[in-house]
């Protein structure tokens, strides 16, 4: 799906059969206003697969107890759960030690994380920290509320009308007063996937280092963060088809280490009185308070059956639904693609002139074709592009030519019944 192609280190299947994924997803079976469901909004949310869900439950039904605390069975069931859950993540991202990951609520707190521990500390007055024209409004506040606290300056790399980064703009705006550049991998807006490794390789000869928004990238795929070279990656579990409410934060061991801790409070402390605290080890330093074990169990349990796909395959299989999607989609009557770089995974975002897309969206409904219409929470983008919002069609493992089909037809529907 990439420029750089996500790894696959893990293949235990060839070939890639979404009729045989679609069974493992129940929600893929309802039927909204009696109509077959066509789930076409896995950039917001993913559907779950089976073997997610049964874990869960599992979990709660044999295993749960708070996690680091107890010398009981079902703490030490639940422990022994959650820390087989970071190992899952470790493999699956490739990062070089557990230590690496810390569990988090999404991609929004991740970010967060970073921006008020190391943003905060290492940001002065004429500092600058760099993003995108096409960050998602989780990479672009938090760096702005670092810049209100510390007297640094945001700066923003532009992309052009097609919606690439333009790289000569960024080489240029990379300075010594440059203390981070944060990007997208994959645009939720757009779908436009960034050359994360090529970003990377500039920003560090610069001396400046990385922070990677993949929150649309995993649900692609594995993403191997030693090969990407980035700093830090954040993504969140409910969109690769994990549970809501855990996220993941990969960061550099020796960045963790130097940086002060997010959030105070239990687990996150080797030793505390009145007159000094001292924090504890990695990753617990950032995990305070009690973190969301099922959820880890559950997004471990995901990991566990994505391992059975054949990622080569399945991002020949996305590819291919893209294009057709494309394609299909332009031959609508009004329809204006939104984003139309070289490389692009997952998302079509489109406008259809002259009807508002949040009509559209609820005529789809009707249809059984579940879209996102709106900002999609990326307003720099729509402001580049003079719409106040789009359609977005966004696609997953389990979506067939004939849902993108359905959304045609639909669209001609919402245009019989709009224009
Ligand atoms: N985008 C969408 O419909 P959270 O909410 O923390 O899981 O993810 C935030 C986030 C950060 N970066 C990107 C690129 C994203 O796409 C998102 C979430 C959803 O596009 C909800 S706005």
């Amino acid at each position: 799906m990439a420029s750089e192609p996500l790894a696959s280190p893990r293949l235990t299947v060839t070939g890639f059969d979404p009729a045989r994924v679609r069974r493992d997803f129940p929600a893929l079976a309802l039927r909204p206003y009696d109509k077959p469901l066509a789930y076409l909004d896995n950039a917001a949310s993913s559907q779950k697969p089976r073997a997610m869900i049964d874990a869960m439950t599992a979990y709660y039904e044999t295993s749960h107890g708070n996690v680091h605390r107890g010398l009981h069975y079902l703490s030490e069931r639940a422990t022994a759960a959650y820390d087989a859950a970071r190992e899952k993540v470790r493999v699956f991202l490739n990062a070089a030690d557990q230590r690496e990951i810390i569990f988090v609520r999404g991609t929004t707190e991740g970010i967060n994380l970073v921006a008020q521990s190391f943003g905060r500390s290492i940001a002065g007055p004429g500092d600058e920290i760099l993003v995108t024209e096409m960050e998602h409004h989780s990479n672009i506040v938090p760096w702005q509320m670092v810049c209100e606290q510390t007297g640094a300056t945001l700066r923003v790399v532009p992309m052009t009308d097609a919606g690439e980064l333009d790289l000569d703009a960024f080489d240029r705006l990379l300075s010594p007063r440059t203390k981070l550049f944060a990007v997208v991998h994959i645009s939720n807006a757009l779908g436009t996937v960034n050359p994360i490794k090529d970003l990377t390789a500039r920003a560090h000869a610069a001396g400046v280092p990385v922070l990677v928004d993949g929150a649309q990238s995993m649900q692609h795929g594995p993403v191997d963060v030693q090969d990407l070279d980035c700093d830090f990656f954040a993504c969140s579990g409910h969109k690769m088809f994990g549970p809501t409410g855990i996220g993941v934060l990969y960061g550099k061991a020796d960045l963790l280490e130097r940086m002060p801790p997010y959030q105070g409070g239990g687990d996150m402390i080797e030793q505390v009185s009145f007159t000094s605290t001292t924090y504890a080890r990695l990753p617990a330093k950032f995990e305070a308070g009690t973190p969301a074990i099922a959820e880890a169990v559950g997004l471990g349990a995901t990991i566990d059956y994505l391992g059975a796909i054949d990622f080569t395959a399945l991002a020949a299989y996305e590819r291919d639904l893209l294009r057709y999607a494309t394609e299909r989609v332009s031959t609508v009557s009004g329809v204006r693609l939104i984003g139309t770089a070289q490389e692009r995974a997952g998302v079509l975002s489109f406008v259809m002139d002259p009807i508002h897309p949040h009509d559209i969206g609820t005529v789809l409904d009707r249809e059984g074709v579940a879209v996102r219409a709106g900002h999609h929470c990326a307003q720099p983008v729509m402001e580049h592009f003079g719409v106040p919002a789009t359609i977005r069609a966004s696609f997953a493992l389990y979506n067939t030519k004939d849902e993108v089909d359905a959304l045609v037809a639909a669209l001609g529907h919402a245009r019989d019944l709009l224009a």
